[in-house]
């Protein structure tokens, strides 16, 4: 709010026998209003005596100009709905009442007034491995802001709905969807526009959590401390940067055409991936039908990660030095660390001849998938 140096010092003194005051008058009316008591039936009310009229005006103008207490909920004195308690909200009050004016609109229970992300982490005063949440309490007003909160990096809307019942405050965030295939932190400025003064339970309902991650829940008392800051360590992804992808080999065949291998039913002119995606970040493929020399002692491979090209470069290491012929092998390979998304997987086989087709193939590896890509090739020692 622009007028901070009128609401500093709003102190709860006043705020604490008025809420004894309005709560004895609940005891005595009966149960309603026990929830979130001070909302839209006392918009205008400034003064707190259950009416709405020129002496709501007078409190207004003596809080602004004379020094005079501020309303119980500061909320309760902004009429037009501004975010501000000033000499507007004075002229729109006598307008209502003396002149048939538009009726007090005062803020809503909470608002979420802004969300900023994904966030720069070296231009940022918190590390990407804490969720925090900060907070500040003033004239009925509880400032939240939700530090590394986990989204979607491009949902098209984050929505949260907050609700206070009892002396526990639910926060629950979400978003409408999430359109790219990554996850970010954000950070979410959130308010609470009526709040008693008291002790609360916090509770962040966040929609990324992994099974094990500790809950951001914490308790705060808004008389003793209202101001502070809480924070939970956080290690899975986003909060801390995936890890690089990663290639190895995890197995291979012996050659398959020059000795037996009958289980295997793929003929041997086809050059072939079959691949799986856990979804997640991993991708399992054995290429089928490679081909190394016939005498090996073990098969190689390098992984090159650019952009969303995943390269795999094999080579072999000869058994003394190898023999007169090549061979077909199928080769086993996992890539880890491969978050959803659209990916270019290209193979450079060893013995390839210039003017063959390439094993090149785009996998769209947005979820879980399991499927094969084939290219046919009539050379030796895929032809026979
Ligand atoms: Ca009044
Ligand atoms: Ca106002």
């Amino acid at each position: 709010m622009s007028n901070s140096s009128q609401v500093k010092g709003l102190q709860l003194t006043r705020a604490w026998p008025t809420g004894i005051a309005m709560s004895i008058i609940l005891f005595l009316f009966g149960f309603l209003l026990m929830v979130n008591s001070g909302q839209a039936a006392t918009c205008g009310d400034a003064n707190s005596d259950e009416m709405i009229n020129v002496g709501d005006v007078v409190y207004i103008i003596s809080f602004v100009f004379n020094g005079g207490p501020p309303p119980q909920f500061l909320c309760d004195g902004d009429v037009n709905g501004d975010g501000v308690v000033n000499v507007g909200d004075a002229v729109y009050l006598i307008q209502w009442v003396f002149r048939g004016g538009p009726p007090p609109d005062c803020l809503p229970p909470w608002l979420l007034n802004e969300y900023t992300g994904c966030k720069v982490f070296w231009k940022s005063g918190y590390p990407p491995d804490v969720d925090c949440m900060v907070y500040q309490y003033e004239g009925g007003i509880l400032k939240l802001n939700h530090i590394n909160a986990g989204f979607n990096c491009c949902p098209e809307q984050i929505v949260v709905d907050i609700q206070v019942v009892g002396d526990t405050i639910l926060i629950e965030e979400s978003e409408i969807n999430g359109m790219c295939f990554c996850l970010c932190l954000f950070d979410l400025e959130m308010q609470i526009n009526y709040l008693e003064p008291g002790e609360y339970l916090i509770r962040v309902i966040e929609p990324y959590l992994a099974e094990n991650d500790e809950p951001l829940e914490f308790t705060i008392d808004l008389v003793a401390e209202p101001a502070g800051a809480y924070c939970v360590p956080r290690l899975g992804y986003p909060w801390e940067e995936p890890p690089p992808p990663n290639g190895s080999t995890i197995g291979y065949s012996g050659c398959k055409y020059l000795r037996d291998n009958p289980a295997d039913t793929l003929p041997p002119n086809q050059d072939c991936l079959f691949y799986e995606y856990d979804g997640q970040n991993t991708l399992t493929v054995t290429h089928a039908n490679t081909c190394f020399n016939c005498c090996i002692l073990s098969t190689q491979a390098d992984f090159a990660f650019d952009s969303n090209t995943v390269t795999i470069t094999e080579s072999e290491v000869l058994d003394g030095g190898g023999c007169d012929c090549l061979c077909l092998y199928d080769v086993d390979y996992e890539i880890t660390g491969l978050i959803p998304g659209v990916y270019v997987l290209q193979f450079n086989g060893m013995y390839l001849r210039a003017g063959e087709e390439p094993l090149v193939v785009t996998l769209d590896l947005t979820s879980a998938i399991g499927s094969s890509f084939c290219v046919a090739r009539n050379i030796y020692p895929w032809w026979e």
